[in-house]
């Protein structure tokens, strides 16, 4: 299926680059499903991205909890990911003032250099994002952000005001690709789609098609409803790296999440 007609309004109306490569192959892989790679050993992380790299559309990593990092090992993640045709994703949630992420981006993970999006905070305001966005552009790359405007995490801080602010933010930068959503309520996302429109992408983490609760605070809501409420895609981990069998597990999300769309 053609994207603009399997995305509609969203696909005329973000204006990113980035947004429309992940709209294309998640239609090509007929899956909406970001896999958060939550492993810390280089060898898992290539095994899991090789099992279930046809059903995903995105790897998302946690660069830093890697055991044992070296850039060269890094790079059979990369490998093993553009193989499969995936957006790379470092979920880093930078925080700090805009010159020290630039900073940030670089250094031992060299982030800069090998993820097509990155998470940040917006607490310290918008010249993250512009922190962000000048590091790709001293290695001659385009990247993408994503704003942390909701979280999954019971008891989290960020209340309607920040959210949006965070909005506010976002509208207003043209790396900003879009924002992370509560995955785990609906509600939470019908209400930020009203927010933010059409112009931008929302992004869940906390879906999980059988838990209803993870630990340390996780909160889950299911992969469809998610979907239907206004995400384009969702973040999973736990529910295909914790499954027996990862790459069934991935195919259920991808289906899911799929008819979700067609249907939405
Ligand atoms: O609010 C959030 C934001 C993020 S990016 N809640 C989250 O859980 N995440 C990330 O999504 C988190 O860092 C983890 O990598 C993933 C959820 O993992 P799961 O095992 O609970 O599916």
């Amino acid at each position: 299926m053609q994207p603009d007609e399997a995305w509609g309004s969203r696909w005329h109306s973000c204006a990113h680059p980035l947004s429309h490569r992940y709209m294309e192959v998640a239609c090509d892989k007929r899956s909406l499903v970001i896999l958060a790679a939550d492993v810390s050993k280089v060898d898992d992380l290539v095994e899991l991205v090789e099992s279930v790299g046809p059903h995903i559309a995105g790897l998302k990593t946690h660069v830093d909890m890697t055991e044992g990092f070296t850039i060269g090992e890094w790079g059979r993640v990369v490998d093993a990911a553009k193989k499969h045709g995936l957006l790379i994703f470092e979920d880093r949630k930078f925080a700090d003032i805009g010159r020290v992420t630039e900073t940030q981006m670089g250094g031992m993970y060299d982030i800069r250099s090998w993820a097509d999006l990155v998470t940040s905070h917006s607490i310290s305001g918008p010249d993250i994002v512009d922190g962000i966005a000048a590091a790709w552009d001293s290695v001659q790359r385009i990247g993408g952000v994503l704003l942390l405007a909701q979280m999954s995490s019971r008891g989290n801080l960020l209340e309607a005001g920040y959210t949006d602010s965070t909005i506010e933010m976002g509208t207003a930068s043209p790396h900003v690709i879009g924002y992370i959503g509560n995955g785990s309520n609906p509600d939470d996302i019908s209400s930020l789609r009203a927010k933010v429109g059409e112009g931008r992408m929302i992004w869940t983490p906390g879906v999980n098609l059988s838990a209803e609760e993870g630990v340390l605070g996780q909160r889950y809501g299911h992969p469809s409803d998610a979907i239907i409420a206004g995400s384009d895609a969702v973040i999973v981990g736990s529910g295909i790296h914790k499954s027996e069998d990862p790459a069934a597990a991935a195919r259920a999300y991808g289906d899911a999440t799929w008819a979700a769309l067609m249907s939405r």
